[in-house]
């Protein structure tokens, strides 16, 4: 209709002064360079951190896991291809505090350890673990550092072209905008059946990113558990597993070593008040707890609700059926015990 229509225009403008496919000097240098090793980047480990890299450093560690997984060769991926998808995805984050580049660095690397270190590769066909690499690494392409909810209030373009699970299906547009360029298409040796069936792995793993669709799948998931599920490979419990893995993947920075995880809370803690502001200025209201910068005190006891409501809950049920994943459930007890502490102190 009408109305979507010109949202789509609007949309589309604003993207693109943003949208743009890596230069081909970048795209040589990357394929040029020499890719150190998967340990040298701790890639097998669920206590990896980016602090420590490069910009170009977090492009070869990207690379690093597409090798290290044999997808280059499986799927007849040109290499200057890849490297030019790698650099177009990266350049079509925003540098905002958080939900920038980096974190779905850090998306990618922790689907990337529960695979290899978790041992659920097993569950997983080639096909699906190219698919669900990908969605971590384009699940938050273009966000702006505001909500759903944001979106909804102001009345932007994409909250009157989606009307729910909003920014999520912008991140998967912004993907398949970038696949739609040919020399950045890395599933461009794909038979048409697989192509369909990767978009559609990219797309459920992107979409369950919303938090609104983990509580719809959660209880399904929980049935399936309880009722001692161990056959995973129905198509609707793969994408269950699947939804619940990328949820996993997208709040790992909370399974971290205390360090990181103190440092990457600040950044969320920082964006989420940034909004808090904006909602001040142009809508003229007073934000929840949660973005409201003279409420800052309150993060301890946030941050303790947030494991016990999401986190723990689902690390509990994935370590309970995947046994080697347990670092992350065993990581954020140990992060509940340090927020918990201080939240009593103030
Ligand atoms: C989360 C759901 N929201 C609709 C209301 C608030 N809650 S919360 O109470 O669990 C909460 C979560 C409150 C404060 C928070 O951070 C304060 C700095 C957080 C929180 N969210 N803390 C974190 O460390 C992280 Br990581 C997150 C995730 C932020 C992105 C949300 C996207 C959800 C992905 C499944
Ligand atoms: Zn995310």
């Amino acid at each position: 209709n009408a109305c979507k229509l010109m949202a789509k225009q609007k949309v589309a403008l604003e993207c693109l002064s943003y949208h743009a496919t890596a230069s081909t000097e970048d795209t040589n240098k990357l394929s040029q360079d020499i890719i150190p090793s998967a340990d040298s980047y701790n890639l097998y480990s669920f206590k990896f951190h980016d602090f420590d890299l490069t910009d170009e450093d977090t492009c070869r560690a990207t690379l690093r896991m597409f090798l290290q997984c044999n997808l280059v060769e499986k799927f007849h991926i040109p290499y200057d291809v890849l490297c030019r998808w790698i650099l177009s995805v990266k350049k079509n984050y925003r540098p905002v505090k958080y939900h920038n580049w980096r974190h779905a660095l850090n998306v990618a690397q922790t689907m990337f350890a529960m695979l290899k270190t978790g041992k659920m590769e097993r569950f997983m066909s080639d096909l699906e673990i190219l698919g669900l690499l990908v969605a971590c690494l384009c699940h938050d392409l273009d966000h702006r550092g505001t909500n759903n909810a944001f979106q909804t209030k102001t009345e932007s373009p994409l909250a009157i072209l989606y009307s729910t699970s909003t920014m999520e299906h912008h991140h998967f547009d912004q993907c398949v905008m970038i696949l739609n360029n040919e020399s950045s298409n890395i599933f461009q040796a794909l038979s048409p059946c697989d192509y369909k069936d990767v978009m559609r792995v990219v797309e459920t793993a992107i979409l369950s990113t919303d938090l609104a669709m983990y509580f719809k799948k959660k209880s399904k998931f929980l049935e399936l558990v309880d009722n001692g599920e161990f056959d995973w490979q129905s198509p609707e419990k793969k994408e269950l597993l699947c939804g619940m893995m990328m949820t996993a993947c997208d709040v790992s920075a909370i399974a971290k070593p205390w360090e990181v995880q103190h440092k990457v809370a600040k950044l969320v803690a920082d964006e989420f008040f940034d909004q808090g502001d904006l909602e001040k200025l142009q809508l003229n209201q007073q934000p929840i707890a949660m973005m409201d910068r003279e409420k800052k005190d309150e993060l301890p006891q946030m941050q303790v609700g947030f494991i016990d409501m999401i986190c723990l809950p689902l690390y509990k049920v994935l370590s309970d059926t995947f046994p080697w994943i347990q670092p992350l459930y065993t990581g954020t007890m140990e992060n509940r015990q340090r927020w918990q502490d201080l939240a009593e102190k103030v």
